[in-house]
């Protein structure tokens, strides 16, 4: 999927953002976070505790203390000086494609080129490989749950693919029975034939679902190099259930294709066996670095303190104690960080984060083609209440930022996912319904 190697990457002394106000974090948002119930093939397989975690793992110190002072990128301050290099500046355009999509939220590429994306509303559409017209809506997509930021969420394609096609989806799944009002995230997956979905099964269920909260469903999935799936799952504005491995809540669970548990996740004591990590609020963000193999997740802070994390077994990243943003209705600044924001020792600290004011991050990719030599290895994700398109750019070893971009600001988008096509151009969805290509 993403492991075309890399080299080294460059940025420009100019590169370095003077940023401006970024909006209100996660409190505008139409689309994100979701809720929780059944840990569908959880009970299976009580999965052996070998602790396989990736290459990656945090060094406990961010890259910068959050100073509170302005608005600018302050979690980032004295970043290591750019690498020397001579490449030439990347002057990137955009070319919006389609202005025809609703809410649209997920995106993949076939092997042809045709494009699968999500449309919040509960759509799964297929647009030719030019990006400008829809040429099918995909049938066999379960009931999802509109409610608050619910609905159709991310998508992916199964790792072999070409032989077996199965296509995996993310939804807000409306409760039934005794569940009946509640949702939580869910997980299902159907072959794709021609334009349906075939053998749609539900394989993952975030346990429990909750009731009256249309808010931080997470769910951005990740394949690992061994063919498991991550899924990132929102606390569902529960807050404490984070800290609960009783529950899915505010959680990253890594579940093989058929919803089974493999070996290697963390279970901890009394615990559920999907469980990677937990004290997550809500992660909309997800992938694996294409050379150390780590997961790398972003999450919504509540006012400030959005985090971009290395995400590893058992790891414990700190909500709703630890936070470098504040309380809902406290003064934005340093004095109000939850917890007083450093996470370590007792959790692990975030590789970044942004503050005082939320960004709102959602999607998130590494860069691995050639068409922009000097953003090899960066990584790129979309903001909301921050309406850009963001670049950070991490040191050789690939652990830690080093600079960071905001990029597009003045397309005024919220900016929902990011992903990068097989011509090597970027590709961004908005809220507004609108595929954006990024070429030269
Ligand atoms: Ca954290």
């Amino acid at each position: 999927m993403r492991h075309a190697r890399f080299g080294r990457t460059v940025l420009l002394a100019s590169c370095l953002v003077a940023l401006t106000a970024c909006g209100g974090g996660d409190t505008t948002q139409t689309g994100d976070g979701s809720a929780a119930t059944a840990d569908a093939a959880a009970t299976a397989a009580a999965a052996a505790a070998a602790a396989s975690s990736p290459t990656g793992s945090p060094t406990g110190t961010p890259t910068g203390t959050p100073t509170g002072t302005s608005s600018a990128p302050a979690s980032s301050p004295a970043p290591a000086p750019a690498p020397a290099g001579s490449l030439a500046p990347v002057a990137p355009k955009t070319v919006v494609l389609n202005t025809s999509l609703q809410s649209p939220w997920g995106m993949t590429f076939l092997p042809d080129g045709r494009m699968l994306v999500t449309q919040r509303g509960g759509s799964l559409v297929i647009l030719s490989a030019d990006g400008r017209s829809v040429a099918a809506t995909v049938s066999g997509v379960p009931a999802v749950s509109t409610a608050g930021q619910g609905g159709l969420l991310d998508v992916v394609l199964d790792p072999d693919f070409a032989a077996t096609p199965w296509v995996y989806f993310s939804f807000a799944e409306p409760g039934t029975g005794s569940e009946a009002g509640m949702v939580g995230t869910a997980v299902g997956r159907g072959r794709l034939v021609g334009t349906s979905l075939q053998d749609v099964a539900v394989i993952f269920r975030q346990v429990p679902k909750v009731a009256d909260s249309g808010v931080h469903f997470g769910s951005r999935m990740a394949f690992r190099s061994d063919k498991t799936l991550f899924v990132t799952l929102g606390e569902r504005g529960q807050g404490s259930p984070a800290q609960d491995v009783a529950t899915s809540l505010g959680k990253v669970v890594r579940i093989n294709r058929d919803g089974s548990i493999p070996a290697g996740n963390a279970s901890p004591p009394g615990g559920r066996p999907s469980l990677w990590s937990w004290g997550h609020r809500n992660p909309q963000g997800a992938a694996v670095h294409p050379e150390t193999g780590a997961l790398w997740v972003n999450e919504h802070g509540p006012q400030g303190g959005d985090e971009l994390n290395i995400v590893t077994v058992g790891g414990n990243y700190g909500w709703p104690n630890v936070s470098y943003g504040c309380q809902y209705g406290d003064p934005v600044g340093n004095g109000c960080a939850i917890g007083g924001g450093q996470h370590a020792p007792a959790y692990i600290e975030p590789i970044s984060t942004w503050t005082p004011t939320s960004v709102a991050p959602a999607g998130l990719i590494f860069y691995t083609a050639t068409k922009f030599p000097q953003w090899r290895g960066n990584i790129f994700f979309g903001a909301l209440a921050g309406t850009a398109l963001w670049r950070v750019q991490l040191d050789t070893a690939g652990r830690r930022e080093v600079a960071r971009e905001r990029l597009f600001a003045s397309l005024g988008e919220r900016i929902r996912e990011v992903q990068q096509g097989p011509d090597g151009y970027l590709y961004l969805l908005t809220d507004s319904g609108k595929l954006i290509q990024v070429r030269d």
